[in-house]
């Protein structure tokens, strides 16, 4: 049976639908952006630059430890996954790359995987490694830790599983690897502290001596979980340290949920790109621990203001700033499509947003001490309804002028339910 695919016919057929109100809402905000001396086509072009990984594991349904409710036609492997991830890309077209997960993802068929992908206009971004789970034919159990395990026998078993990601990588055309371990304590005196980040920085060194020239090595802090007591690394200040310490391919991954509450993150991605040790991000938004919410969400405002960090380091070419987009969620009540589609859509509005700020006046409010004046400067740019420009990039490049119509109305989901009928003991695809 050929597996249905949304066709191109039939996004231009919805968008039909949708041409009155986006041309005229266009035209309304043209004019209102020229008096900005802002010209609204140049926007356009930003947002259809916009580029954001989705990763593997955010197309299957997530759950958490009390449960996880399965929905329809949910992807059974990674071939699944990845036309699910076309069809997110086919949509909004601002999600070429896919982020894959080790072993979650391990192509039997490299080649084939990669035919697979590339044949949905895909391509692999960073790699995950996971040495946070014990895998069936496991020697070493990671209970009490990976990377920085007391047994070195246990960390070498680690090390061995991230440099074979990097072999998987290569051959999928990967250019980056996230290090991400849930390495820590529950309880007090239960690890040395100074001695396993030693531990962790001798097997990250073997790692970063195994990375090919041309990659990066992300390396992701979080506060607590799955450890609740205290976490290798832990914090920005720590990742950032190793990073240094490993050397000039290293940086330092932000996930927006791996920080306590009301931590000032755009702060922290302004020290990172200051010094120049900033990868990139796993975006998704939080109410109080790592929650792995939809993006933009929960905290639009703090989206923003990320995005104003990066946009200021662009326009300022600030050396060295290059960093990676990827989404990182948990979908536990919705469409893992609908959720990801919203959330790409709502990277590229924070995106177009910051481009909209006056900077200079921005500038010379803060030169002058003018505070309410700046954050008005702010608040201008975020108050702007941007809507209408990323329709018409989203449609300019072949996707839909409203993703979340245009994939109900296809009756994609229904179709896959027919499709892909559940398999005995297949594996969960989400983050559980
Ligand atoms: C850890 C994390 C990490 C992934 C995992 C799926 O919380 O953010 O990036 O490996 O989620
Ligand atoms: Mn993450």
């Amino acid at each position: 049976m050929s597996s249905f695919e949304i066709v191109d016919s039939f996004i231009a057929e919805q968008n039909e639908k949708a041409r009155p109100w986006v041309e005229e809402d266009y035209e309304h905000l043209g004019k209102k952006l020229r008096r900005q001396n802002v010209d609204i086509d140049d926007l356009v072009s930003k947002a259809q630059a916009f580029r954001v990984a989705v990763p593997s594991w955010g197309v299957g349904t997530g759950g958490t430890r009390f449960a996880r409710f399965p929905g329809t036609g949910e992807p059974r492997d990674i071939y699944e996954k990845v036309e699910d991830c076309g069809t997110i890309f086919k949509l909004v077209r601002s999600t070429p790359t896919v982020s894959l997960h080790i072993p979650w993802d391990k192509p039997d068929d490299a080649t084939k995987l990669l035919d697979f992908a590339n044949t949905r206009g895909l391509s692999f971004d960073a790699m995950n490694s996971n040495t946070f789970q014990d895998q069936p034919s496991q020697k070493h159990s990671y209970k009490f830790g990976s990377l920085t395990h007391p047994d070195k026998a246990v960390r070498q078993q680690a090390v061995a599983h991230n440099i074979e990601c990097l072999e998987i990588g290569k051959a999928l055309g990967s250019k980056a690897h996230t290090v991400w371990i849930g390495d820590g304590g529950n309880f007090p005196g239960q690890q040395h502290f100074r001695h396993a980040l030693e531990r962790y920085l001798e097997s990250m060194r073997e790692i970063y001596a195994a990375l090919p020239e041309d990659w990066r090595m992300f390396i992701e802090h979080k506060f607590y979980e799955p450890a609740f007591y205290s976490t290798v690394i832990n914090d920005w200040g720590t990742s950032y340290y190793c990073a240094r310490e490993l050397g000039p391919k290293a940086f330092c991954l932000v996930d927006l949920g791996h920080h306590a509450p009301n931590v000032n993150i755009e702060m922290i991605v302004a020290r990172l790109i200051q010094f120049g040790k900033l990868a990139g991000f796993h975006f998704n938004d939080s109410k109080y621990g790592d929650d792995d919410l939809d993006s933009g969400s929960i905290k639009p405002f703090q989206l923003f203001l990320i995005f104003n960090e990066l946009v200021d380091a662009e326009l300022n070419g600030v050396a060295n700033f290059n960093p990676a987009y990827m989404l990182d969620q948990s979908h536990n009540v919705t469409d893992p499509i609908e959720s990801l589609m919203m959330s790409a859509v709502e990277l590229v509005r924070a995106f177009v947003q910051a481009h909209l700020i006056d900077r200079s006046a921005l500038a010379e409010a803060q030169d002058k001490c003018d505070p309410l004046t700046a954050l008005s400067m702010l608040k201008q740019a975020f108050t702007t309804d941007v809507a209408p420009i990323l329709a018409v990039a989203r449609e300019r490049a072949g996707g839909a002028i409203d993703p979340i119509a245009t994939y109900r109305q296809s009756g994609y989901r229904l179709r896959k339910n027919e499709e892909r009928p559940a398999r005995k003991g297949a594996a969960s695809s989400g983050i559980v």
